[in-house]
């Protein structure tokens, strides 16, 4: 085994964009770091060629590089405007905060990013907390739709594993508490498709025509076909592009819908035996119905990370605050990933998971990619999918 130190040297490496990730992995193997070790690298990094990250002090939040790091809030308000995704955190979770600090939650939900980036380039949504995934953090933040976060409030900061510190998508941590980690591949039911789907091609397979969803998420479908051909989750190239929209079309003859996390109820009753989704919630899907598996498609799939941030303007942003420590204690983040099933970013958490959210094999972690923010490509992206759906 490489000793830390020696692991720390190959991450920096990475990060920096000495290093190619292709060679990270290889090196880092030959040095004998298991799968788990690297999955914890790579999923906290989310760019090859990001400038270095100043490592955080050894304990308490990492010193903030945003406008007025140590800010006052004043005092705590009583209400607290969440938006996040769907089935994405604990049952008791808002309850158990109300209950001990008395602030009335407002907690609603959505289903895609760019859901989540519509409403907030519109402005006034009243909300505190959402949680973009890496690549969005990147659009809000250049875009100025963010508060930076003031970390002498975060006193459970200590918890986060430090490879998810500093990520490239939000350097310093200026502006997002990591919540979740996960994959996107394929929930599919084991009794009904055989042999098993190996890659997206199964989405183009006229076998299982209407028995099939893909998520109701550009970034998500696009990536796909762009991944069966060999491409990168986040081409620009026009021809890349057309070729995903191609097949994209053609997948769309045998799909059902387009439709995200709301499917799983239709793959737990067999009115869906395919569909594009999440890792955490193809497990919550599978505690219901042990057929359902989790495909890691064999051309590569999107590696992400969730972080909770605070829209610019947010009326609560004490109240945020106390929200993102309490969701930073051990046994609140334990319970959040066991509710969702998906990976915790809290240290002090991974080892308490009633099932462990495994890292990728070493022979999965080649194939993932994390999605970057598409910069001037993002409006031909829109163009393609807008043509997607009206094919
Ligand atoms: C929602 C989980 C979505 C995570 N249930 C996508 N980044």
């Amino acid at each position: 085994m490489p000793t830390k130190k020696e692991t720390d040297d190959l991450f920096k490496s990475l990060i920096e964009g000495r290093l190619p990730r292709r060679d990270f992995i290889r090196a880092a193997l030959a040095f004998g770091a298991s799968a788990t070790a690297l999955g914890s690298v790579l999923e906290a990094c989310s760019g090859e060629t990001a400038e270095a990250p100043k490592p955080p002090p050894p304990s308490g939040p990492p010193t903030a590089a945003g406008p007025a790091p140590e800010a006052d809030l004043g005092p705590m308000e009583t209400e607290l405007n969440i938006y996040n995704w769907s089935d994405y955190i604990a049952e008791d979770t808002v309850a158990n905060f109300e209950k001990e600090t008395g602030v009335k939650v407002k907690y609603d939900t959505y289903e895609s990013n760019e859901e989540l980036l519509a409403k907030l380039q519109v402005g006034g949504s009243g909300y505190d907390i959402v949680v973009p995934t890496g690549y969005i953090l990147s659009v809000l933040s250049a875009q100025n739709l963010l508060e930076p976060l003031v970390k002498k409030y975060l006193t459970n900061w200590k918890n986060v594993a430090p490879l998810f510190v500093n990520p490239t998508f939000d350097p310093s941590n200026t502006f997002g508490v990591p919540w979740q980690w996960g994959t996107t591949g394929i929930a599919y039911r084991s009794d009904k498709i055989t042999p098993p789907p190996e890659g997206w091609a199964l989405f183009l397979d006229a076998k299982y025509k209407n028995k099939m969803t893909m998520l109701n998420d550009e970034r998500d479908v696009i990536g796909a076909f762009l991944k069966l051909r060999g491409k990168s989750l986040s081409s620009a190239d026009p021809a890349d592009l057309e070729a995903a929209k191609t097949d994209a079309i053609a997948a769309k003859a045998n799909l059902k819908a387009f439709i995200s996390a709301e499917v799983k109820g239709q793959v737990v009753s067999g009115d869906v035996w395919a569909a594009q989704l999440w890792n955490g919630d193809t497990a919550q899907a599978s505690k219901e119905e042990p057929n359902i598996k989790y495909c890691l498609p064999k051309e590569g799939a999107a590696f992400w990370t969730d972080s909770l941030v605070i829209p610019k303007g947010a009326p609560h942003k004490r109240a945020a605050h106390a929200f993102m420590d309490f969701i930073l204690r051990p046994d609140v983040a334990t319970s959040i990933s066991d509710f969702t099933g998906y990976g915790t970013p809290n240290a002090e958490a991974v080892a308490k998971l009633a099932v462990p959210v495994p890292y990728p094999t070493e022979e999965e972690l080649k194939r993932l990619e994390i999605q970057k923010d598409l910069g001037k490509a993002a409006q031909a992206w829109d163009q393609l999918w807008t043509e997607i759906g009206a094919a």
